[in-house]
């Protein structure tokens, strides 16, 4: 294998998708050795086949806000690949969505849902729609305008949606009810649902639960635990909802959580009814973390990432590239033990560097963010035997897969110096589970 020519190749054919190209280029470095041990996927050619999406579906999706106004977003869904199971992963609605995120994501998931255990092959979709400040009405109308494409590409043995930034139970709801009219069906296509209708339990939770089920495991490896310990938390969505509940539950102490305008200093913790606070904040629409400040009587630090504040562990929660070689330098200054990715490629390249120069324990979001789609999965399983499981049944098996693919990171990312490359050990394990399944099913 060439990673030169190859990353040249895709560069010279997809100009400007940088966050794809970061997204590949890593997959690439990590698995070289592996790869080049393989002589059969070579000869199938499994790289050249394995960067490229299977397909890209692109619609226009017009729609009319609360004053008749038109407005054109552009929908998308990419679908990745389906060696191991159908397509499955998330919608984002955010303004900065373009095709080159989503191959990123669709890119991760397919390595993601391999490392779960469950057969899922991986997908993304999304809009540049941006939600902030949208009316119920507005966000209602525009899932409907968004389905009336995406119904004709999905289906539950073909490729399930879920959410992802953007999109929660409430935009999962109205894209199902426009599919359900549409196909005539109720499959359970999307995961993320409500319960009434098929969701399942622990799935609201599941992302940010499994992270810290993942940095546990993380830690006791190296002989200590969570207990007493500091977080910081970016974002105040859904996922970093779910950290900080587990996160406090475990015994860990929260002090920062962050949004677009800053992030909220409190020292005493996130905890009790402050984490219920986060809920409402997300559901107002406004995408602003201030008002917790305001309400709570803490600081808030306009403009800032809460890397700056000495913690033992960092969980980056919002979006891509959040967390640069700056502020790792500034987290590693302050004596950070752990640095575990919710986020999707939350670390750009230069900050994952330096965790790994410096031996300091960093999990890729691969790895410690796939509980979430595990437990979409476990929601397939129950809908498609067409009951419910208890949310200790969910939980337990949550928890038995975060310890699979630790496991799975121990197995492949071990060093001889005993420092546990994780971002190694998820690519390798999760590419070689996709490359096995895809020699063995012919060049399709
Ligand atoms: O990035 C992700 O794994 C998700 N947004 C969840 C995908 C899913 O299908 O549950």
């Amino acid at each position: 294998m060439n990673i030169k020519n190859l990353m040249s190749m895709l560069e010279a054919r997809h100009p400007g998708e940088h966050e794809y190209f970061q997204a590949v280029g890593e997959v690439l470095i990590s698995i070289e050795d592996v790869y080049n041990e393989h002589p059969e996927f070579e000869k199938a050619q499994i790289i050249e086949r394995i960067v490229e999406p299977d397909r890209i579906y692109t619609f226009k999706v017009p729609w009319v806000d609360d004053n008749g106004q038109i407005h054109v977003n552009l929908g998308y869904r990419i679908q990745f690949n389906n060696a191991i199971g159908p397509y499955k992963g998330g919608i984002r609605f955010s303004p900065h969505v373009t095709l080159s995120t989503l191959k990123f994501l669709g890119f991760e998931q397919t390595f993601k849902n391999a490392l779960t255990t469950l057969p899922m092959g991986g997908a993304k979709g999304g809009s540049d729609f941006d939600p902030t400040g949208k009316s119920p009405n507005e966000i209602m109308r525009f899932c409907q305008a968004f389905m009336l494409e995406l119904w004709r590409f999905i289906g539950p043995e073909i490729d399930i949606p879920a959410g992802d930034i953007g999109v929660g139970a409430r935009e999962i709801g109205y894209m199902y009810g426009m599919n359900r009219k549409l196909t005539h069906e109720n499959t359970g296509v999307f995961t993320g649902k409500s319960i009434e209708y098929g969701g399942s339990l622990i799935r609201p939770e599941a992302t940010g639960y499994g992270a810290f089920y993942f940095i546990s495991q993380m830690l006791k490896n190296i002989g200590t635990d969570v207990k007493g310990k500091t977080v910081a938390v970016s974002g105040f969505g859904n996922v970093a909802w779910g950290a900080v509940l587990k996160a406090t539950e475990m015994g860990a102490k929260v002090i920062t959580i962050s949004g677009p305008d800053g992030y909220v200093l409190d020292r005493d913790g996130v905890s009790g009814e402050k984490i219920d606070y986060m809920l409402e904040l997300r559901a107002s629409n406004n995408n602003v973390v201030k008002p917790y400040a305001e309400k709570y009587g803490v600081p808030f630090i306009a403009g800032k990432k809460p890397w700056e504040v000495k913690v033992d562990i960092a969980m980056p929660c919002a979006t891509q590239n959040e967390l640069n070689g700056d502020d790792a330098q500034q987290l590693k200054d302050n004596g950070v033990l752990c640095v575990a990715e919710v986020s999707n490629m939350g670390c750009t390249p230069e900050a994952i560097d330096l965790f790994i120069d410096n031996k300091i324990l960093y999990g890729p979001g691969k790895a410690v963010n796939a509980g979430g789609v595990a437990t979409s999965g476990l929601e397939m399983t129950q809908n498609a035997m067409h009951l419910n499981w208890s949310a200790e049944e969910v939980d337990t098996k949550l928890k038995q897969i975060m310890v699979n693919i630790h496991e799975q990171c121990v197995k492949y990312g071990t060093r001889e110096d005993g420092y546990i490359n994780y971002m190694k050990g998820a690519n390798v394990a999760s590419f070689l589970k996709v490359a096995k399944a895809m020699v063995a099913q012919g060049v399709v």
